[in-house]
């Protein structure tokens, strides 16, 4: 067997003893949620924002049963080359056994951060509770990921796709604070609302590293939750609202015109939408992906300055 503990690379061990700021980057919006060859200049793309404003990146994935918390280049184009699997929190222990390699969702992302003492993480959207949950028990384990370890995630709120009142009532019940980053509304990702008040709002990166500084404070062994930062798509580069609303109609309607049941429905509407969408959501993808960790560096910069 691997050594199955959490290997930090150099840059990103060396950042964290001294105190410098780091930022997470998560390995399936790389593998499984942009196409390629855009994936791979993404994950560059995402590195280079975050060094050119004195930041280490940390990309976070499974290569050969081990953990890795900051990735080189070699490992880059594994993730955006090679047909992985994607992980969430309870396959670790399985893949690290076994050697396995894989891109790790927002659940299994957080938990390795966690172990490795990054506080502060990047990705697009978050997983939530789907449409029919309520006959399907379908929810992320990103949820009670959230609810257990201490990570700052920076994301677009949840996709149009699943169903944001149950997600942000799950959120609620699961102790996980809500911060919308300079508005008052959760972003649904491909638009920068949701018809969804928040009842907190920050507009500055120092205000988020003051409720981080106090979370750390306040935390009890073991029992420590993340935080969403909810950061809405800018507002040139959002989808146009009337054309969202009828390609997501087309894609509901597809799946059920051709049976789509279970798993395979949310793969089944991305894939029809960026299809349907001309690539316009693929570019209003990147754009947030791009926006969320340009200010997940500027709270790891605030968070740091202020320890
Ligand atoms: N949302 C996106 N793009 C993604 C995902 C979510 O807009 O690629 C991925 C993330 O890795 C997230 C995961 O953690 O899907 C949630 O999947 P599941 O519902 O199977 O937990
Ligand atoms: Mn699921």
């Amino acid at each position: 067997m691997t050594d199955p503990r959490v290997q930090l690379s150099e840059e990103v061990a060396d950042a964290l003893a001294e105190g410098r700021p780091v930022v997470a980057l998560e390995s399936t919006i790389i593998s499984h949620g942009l196409p390629r060859p855009h994936n791979r200049e993404a994950a560059a793309e995402f590195e280079a924002v975050l060094r050119g404003a004195g930041v280490v990146p940390a990309t976070i994935a499974v290569l050969d049963g081990v953990p890795r918390v900051g990735i080189d280049e070699a490992g880059l184009d594994r993730i955006a080359g090679e047909e992985l699997a994607k992980a969430s929190v309870r396959d670790l222990p399985v893949l690290a056994a076994r050697g396995g390699s894989a891109a790790t969702t927002v659940a299994a992302t957080m938990r390795l951060a966690a172990l490795a003492g990054v506080r502060v993480f990047a990705t697009g959207g978050l997983g939530g509770v789907h449409r029919g949950f309520a006959t399907t028990f379908d929810e992320s384990a990103d949820l009670g990921a959230l609810a257990a370890y201490p990570v700052a995630v920076v994301c677009a709120g949840v996709k149009s796709v699943l169903d944001i009142g149950a997600t942000l009532e799950r959120l609620e019940t699961l102790s996980v604070p809500v911060v919308g980053y300079g508005t008052d509304e959760f972003p649904s990702f491909w638009l920068p609302d949701s018809g969804h008040p928040l009842d907190w709002r920050v507009d500055s990166p120092e205000e988020v590293a003051a409720i981080l500084t106090a979370q750390d404070a306040l935390a009890q062994p073991g029992a420590t939750p993340g935080l969403v930062l909810a950061n809405p798509v800018p507002a040139d580069a959002a989808w146009n609202r009337a054309d969202h609303d009828r390609v997501l109609a087309q894609a509901f309607a597809a799946a059920d015109a051709a049976k789509v049941r279970g798993k395979a429905v949310t793969p089944f509407l991305l894939a029809f939408i960026v299809d349907a969408s001309g690539g316009t959501s693929l570019e209003v993808n990147l754009a947030l992906a791009r926006n969320n960790v340009a200010v997940a560096g500027r709270v790891a910069t605030a968070y740091a300055a202020s320890a």
